[in-house]
């Protein structure tokens, strides 16, 4: 394609954009991986965006009150770090520039949110970034409502590729944003007919422009490499009241040999093609580099925002010293100080007063003592708010009529509930939960994993927890749903015995900063097994003894949520039979593995039988063939992962996370002492 028109008509532009796909060629030619269509084709949009539009300042990308943008297609990541790069983030330099997708950068391969500012969320798995988005623009409205427009005021912006419009949670996401007239949530769609395994249609024919419509949104549609067209769609977009769909027709991999084909899609590392790309361009410099002139104007966009940042540090200011603690404290996941002293107080009531209710019921108790005091958070549930026991009177509904309503009904989306109540955290200010039954864990997962990954604590209220909900089957009855919650990484899995311990589980999840909590509940009712009021928080500790043994001890029985009774009616059987059995009830096993030896063992001593009681499968499947079928066979180890990984070559993450033949021996000599 002859690139001299789009070069001529707009010189200036053009070179700013070229920075972009020359920075991108670069560095994935430097990483002999990454992909570089998408950066190349959507950046005359990213261009006019960063220049004409978005909101923000460089030198502070973490002002409250800057647009979020959101790179939903995560693969473009080298996208988003050049322009973090070129408009002076503090922390991608150009050196993270030259180590993209190595050891230690902070240029992951798929951008990572808790690696660098700038970058608001993690995307890569696709449909994510705009379902997020919605909860970024719910979370902006929210704060408008409660702190008024001086103070918040901003754009949520995306860019969305086929590939994020072909996964079935972006419907969800969309039909919600046209529901709630998300007006101020802005989806650029890089429509490129282009994805891995040739063009749309050989998988897709969807009408996008008549399917967003018909969500109620706007739709635009323009030539993505148009700089007039782009600017105009924007502030277009920006008047609206409706959410805006920008179609921004594009050609993947602008400029380069495999334009316009799905080759384009990946690392394009050919060094003449490489060259020809740059020499299409009219971009005759060296590898990184950036001319003084062409990175000066980035720079100049990259502190556009500033005097806007300062005037509204001095809005701020204004408002009362209260309102202004009350934000910051929202922002920094600090739970109010009231927040203990009231847990305490219900749990002193309800262990003297001993109800038997379902988890479910007690968590609507304790909601509806914290969600007066707790006043950021926003919850919701995804169409089962009576049975999830989500809602309490003092929150109201969130509406276009009403935006300080505090309680979302999300429909039948638990995916796109999930991923927004992820946005909503990211955005700040906001601490989101919502419900569903734990069996649809299943549905909402991949947004789940991705909050533990992202360390925000969002909190999925699961209820319905086990066969004990009866009647609906086994197709509602969750089997393995504990097993995966607690095998991801970076969750807090709390199954709670009764009212006491949930309102311990309760307290830690809206104190958590960077974990995720999941709280199983139960549908029936169960009696009160924590009967004498403890002020301290005993969930915190994961496990802890809730019962002694009263002959020798022999036995121990571990046991968490609805089994724990079971555990009690155990004991009492196997003491009258004069075999000393103790009662471990174990809510949180993560918290439980994160108190010392010495407290482990004490809960936990040697000698005794255990055994475990819960409604589930047994997880850890390697267990039985380590150890044998009756648990004591062998003396065994593992070599494997307990947390996320990280991006990086291969060989170079083997070692880093020790899965090596050298750890392997290692482990082999300490077993045999
Ligand atoms: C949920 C999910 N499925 C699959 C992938 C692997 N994947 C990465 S990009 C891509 C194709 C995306 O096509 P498109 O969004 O049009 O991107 P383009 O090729 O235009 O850059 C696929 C299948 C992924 N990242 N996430
Ligand atoms: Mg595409």
């Amino acid at each position: 394609m002859d690139l001299t028109a789009l070069r001529t008509a707009n010189p200036e532009h053009w070179t700013k954009a070229a920075a972009i796909r020359a920075l991108t060629l670069d560095a994935i030619h430097a990483a002999n991986s990454g992909h570089s269509g998408m950066p190349m084709g959507m950046a005359d949009v990213a261009t006019v965006l960063y220049e004409k539009h978005l909101k923000f300042d460089a030198s502070a990308p973490n002002w409250p009150d800057r647009d979020r943008f959101i790179l939903s297609a995560g693969h473009g990541s080298m996208l988003l770090y050049s322009l973090l790069y070129l408009t002076g983030n503090p922390d991608i330099t150009l050196e993270q520039i030259k180590n993209f997708r190595q050891m230690g950068a902070l240029t992951a391969g798929h951008p990572e949110n808790f690696l660098a500012s700038g970058i608001e969320t993690t995307t890569g798995p696709l449909g994510q970034g705009i379902s997020n988005a919605v909860g970024f623009a719910m979370a902006e409205e929210v704060q408008r409502a409660r702190y008024g427009k001086k103070v918040v005021d901003h754009y949520t912006y995306v860019i969305a590729g086929d590939g994020c419009l072909m996964e079935g949670v972006s419907q969800e996401a969309i039909g919600l944003a046209g529901r709630h007239e998300l007006s101020k949530l802005i989806v650029l769609w890089d429509n490129n007919n282009i994805t891995i395994d040739g063009t749309v249609d050989i998988a897709d024919r969807t009408d996008q422009v008549a399917r967003f419509k018909a969500s109620g949104w706007q739709v635009i549609e323009i030539d993505g490499h148009n700089p007039a067209e782009i600017d105009a769609a924007l502030t277009k977009a920006k008047s609206s009241n409706k959410p805006t769909m920008i179609a921004c027709k594009t050609h993947i991999a602008l400029g380069h040999a495999a334009q316009d084909t799905s080759k384009g899609h990946g690392a394009l590392t050919d060094p003449d093609q490489l060259k020809a790309a740059k020499d299409a361009y009219g971009w005759d410099h060296g590898a990184f580099e950036v001319p003084a002139d062409v990175l000066d104007a980035w720079r100049a966009i990259g502190s556009r925002g500033s005097a806007d940042r300062v005037e509204w540090e001095e809005r701020f200011a204004q408002i009362s010293e209260r309102k202004q603690g009350e934000f910051r404290r929202a922002y920094a996941f600090e739970a109010p100080k009231k927040l203990s002293g009231a847990i305490r107080a219900l749990k002193k009531q309800v262990s003297e007063e001993q109800p038997k209710w379902a988890t479910r019921k007690s968590s609507e108790e304790v909601l509806k003592v914290v969600n007066p005091i707790v006043t950021e958070t926003v919850g919701g549930s995804a169409d089962l708010t009576g049975s999830n026991n989500t809602k309490t009177d003092d929150m109201g509904i969130f509406l276009p009529e009403n935006r300080k309503g505090r309680y979302i009904h999300w429909g039948i989306r638990e995916h796109g509930m999930a991923a927004a109540m992820n946005g909503m955290a990211l955005h700040g200010g906001i601490r989101p939960y919502g419900g569903t039954f734990m069996c649809f864990t299943d549905y909402a997962r991949p947004a789940m994993r991705l909050a533990a990954l992202m360390k925000i604590p969002t909190v999925f209220v699961m209820t319905h927890d086990s066969i004990g909900l009866g009647e609906d089957g086994p197709t509602h009855q969750p089997v393995e749903h504990l097993a995966i919650s607690r095998a991801t990484p970076n969750t807090y899995v709390f199954r709670p015995a009764d009212t006491v311990e949930t309102a311990e589980a309760w307290e830690i999840a809206l104190s958590a900063k960077e974990t995720p909590s999941v709280l199983s509940l139960t549908r029936q009712g169960l009696p009160t097994v924590r009967t004498q009021h403890k002020t301290k928080n005993l969930t915190a500790q994961g496990a802890y003894v809730l019962a002694e043994a009263e002959g020798k001890r022999q036995a121990i029985l571990i046991a968490t949520g609805s089994e724990v009774a079971i555990a009690m009616e155990a004991k009492a059987k196997l003491e009258a039979e004069g075999i000393g059995t103790r009662v471990v009830s174990m809510p949180c096993m993560e918290l439980f593995a994160q108190q010392d030896e010495a407290y482990r063992k004490r809960v936990l001593p040697a000698g005794a039988v255990r055994v475990g009681i819960e409604a589930a499968v047994r997880d850890g499947g390697w267990d039985r063939w380590l150890l044998g079928e009756r648990g004591r066979e062998a003396k065994a180890g593992f070599v494997g992962m307990s947390s996320f990984g990280a991006s990086a070559p291969a060989d170079e993450l083997y070692e880093k996370f020790g899965i090596t033949a050298e750890a392997t021996v290692a482990k082999v000599k300490d077993l045999l002492g």
